[in-house]
C-alpha cells in the first residue's frame, strides 16, 4: 500500500499545500464508491513479490533462485521505477550500492523467519547481497527486517514506549555494525547514530520546523541510511495524533505521513508501512483504501501462501 500510494509523490518536495491535497487524495478513496485507475506499484512491492515467492516455493533458500525471479520480473516489466541494475559487486566502482533497494523488499523474511532471529538474519543478508554489497545497503536491510520482525511480537493492544523500542534496536543493529566493522576495516555506526535521534525528534513540539529537522537529522533519499530510519520514525509518530492528518486509522496515518515527507515516498511508506502492519495486523488495514492498489488481491494470494508455507515449517 505504502509503494502504491507513496509512488505519485516519489521525487517530491511536498509543500503545506501539497499536504492538504495529500488528506484529500486519501479522504477520497477511503469513500465507498470512489472508482479511479489503480495506484501502480513500483519496483519495491515487483522485488518484494520474488522475495515472498523465493520463501514458498522452494523447501529451503535458494539464492540463485531469487536472482532468477528477480531478472525475470525486471525483465518482464522493466518500467517500475528500477534503480541501476547492475551486478551486486560490480556496483560503484566496486564498493557495491547502499541503495535502500535491500530494505524496501525485506518485510516477508522478517514474517517468514518471525520464531528464528539468527536465521531471519541470516537469510535477510543474503537476500540483500544479491543486489546491494555495501554494508550501509546490507545493514540498512536488516535493520528494516529487525524492526519489522520486533514490530510483529509485540501485542497492539499495547502502546508503545518509541524510547524502549528504539533502544531495543540500537542493541541489536550495534551488533551487525561491529561485525561489519571487522568485514571492513572501516568503523560504522550509521544507524545506531541516527536511531539515537529519533526520541528526541519525538518529543520536539510538533510545529513545521520539526520536518526540516527530520530531514537534516534522519534524510528521506534513496539510500538505505537516509530512509529506514525515518521509516522507523514515521512508524512511531503515527502512534499518536499528528496535526493535519485527519484520520483514526494508524496504518493510513503511518503512510499519510510518510508521503507528506517527500522524498522516497513510495519506499519509505513502503517501509514504514510493513512495519506498522506487522504490529497492527490484518484487520488494521483499511480495505476501500488497498483496493486501490494495483495487484492488491495477488499479494494477498502471496502472503497468504508465505503464511502456509510458514506453519508447516
Ligand atoms: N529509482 C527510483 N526512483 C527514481 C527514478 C524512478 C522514477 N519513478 C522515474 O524514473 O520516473 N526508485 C527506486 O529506487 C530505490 C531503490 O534503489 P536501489 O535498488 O537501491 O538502486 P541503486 O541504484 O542500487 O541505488 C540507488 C542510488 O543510491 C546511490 N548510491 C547507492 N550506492 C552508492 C555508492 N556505493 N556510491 C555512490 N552512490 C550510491 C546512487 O545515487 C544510486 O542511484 C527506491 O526508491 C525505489 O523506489
Ligand atoms: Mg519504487
Ligand atoms: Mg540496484
Ligand atoms: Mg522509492
Amino acid at each position: 500500500m505504502g509503494d502504491c500510494l507513496g509512488g505519485p509523490y516519489e521525487g517530491e518536495t511536498v509543500s503545506s499545500g501539497d499536504k492538504i491535497i495529500i488528506q484529500r487524495y486519501f479522504d477520497k478513496m477511503e469513500k465507498p464508491d470512489f472508482a479511479s485507475p489503480f495506484k501502480k506499484y513500483t519496483d519495491d512491492t515487483a522485488m518484494m513479490k520474488s522475495v515472498a515467492q523465493f520463501l514458498t516455493d522452494k523447501p529451503d533458500p535458494d539464492y540463485n533462485y531469487l536472482s532468477k525471479l528477480f531478472v525475470d520480473e525486471f525483465f518482464k516489466e522493466p518500467r517500475r521505477g528500477y534503480g541501476q541494475g547492475i551486478p551486486a559487486k560490480e556496483q560503484f566502482n566496486g564498493s557495491g550500492s547502499y541503495g535502500n533497494g535491500g530494505a524496501m523488499r525485506i518485510a516477508p523474511v522478517a514474517l517468514y523467519y518471525h520464531n528464528d532471529y539468527n536465521n531471519m538474519l541470516n537469510v535477510a543478508r543474503h537476500v540483500t547481497k544479491v543486489t546491494h554489497n555495501h554494508p550501509l545497503g546490507v545493514n540498512g536491510a536488516l535493520l528494516q527486517c529487525i524492526a519489522v520482525h520486533q514490530a510483529l511480537l509485540m501485542d497492539p493492544k499495547n502502546s508503545i514506549n518509541p524510547k524502549e523500542f528504539c533502544n531495543e534496536l540500537i542493541k541489536k543493529i550495534k551488533i551487525i555494525e561491529e561485525e561489519s566493522e571487522e568485514e571492513d576495516h572501516h568503523f560504522i555506526t550509521a544507524y545506531q547514530e541516527k536511531l539515537n535521534r529519533i526520541p528526541f525528534l519525538l518529543n520536539s513540539k510538533y510545529d513545521d520546523e520539526l520536518e526540516d529537522e527530520i530531514l537534516y537529522s534522519l534524510g528521506n533519499g534513496i539510500e538505505a541510511y537516509e530512509s529506514v530510519p525515518t521509516a522507523i520514525f514515521c512508524f512511531l509518530k503515527a502512534q499518536g495524533d499528528i496535526p493535519r492528518i485527519e484520520t483514526s486509522n494508524i496504518l493510513r496515518r503511518t503512510l499519510q505521513y510518510a508521503i507528506t515527507l517527500g522524498g522516497d515516498t513510495d519506499t519509505i511508506a513502503c517501509m514504514a508501512g510493513a512495519i506498522t502492519g506487522a504490529f497492527l495486523g490484518e484487520d488494521q488495514i483499511n480495505k476501500q483504501l488497498l483496493s486501490h492498489c494495483e495487484k492488491a488481491d495477488d499479494i494477498v494470494v502471496l502472503a497468504d501462501a508465505l503464511y502456509k508455507k510458514a506453519l508447516k515449517s
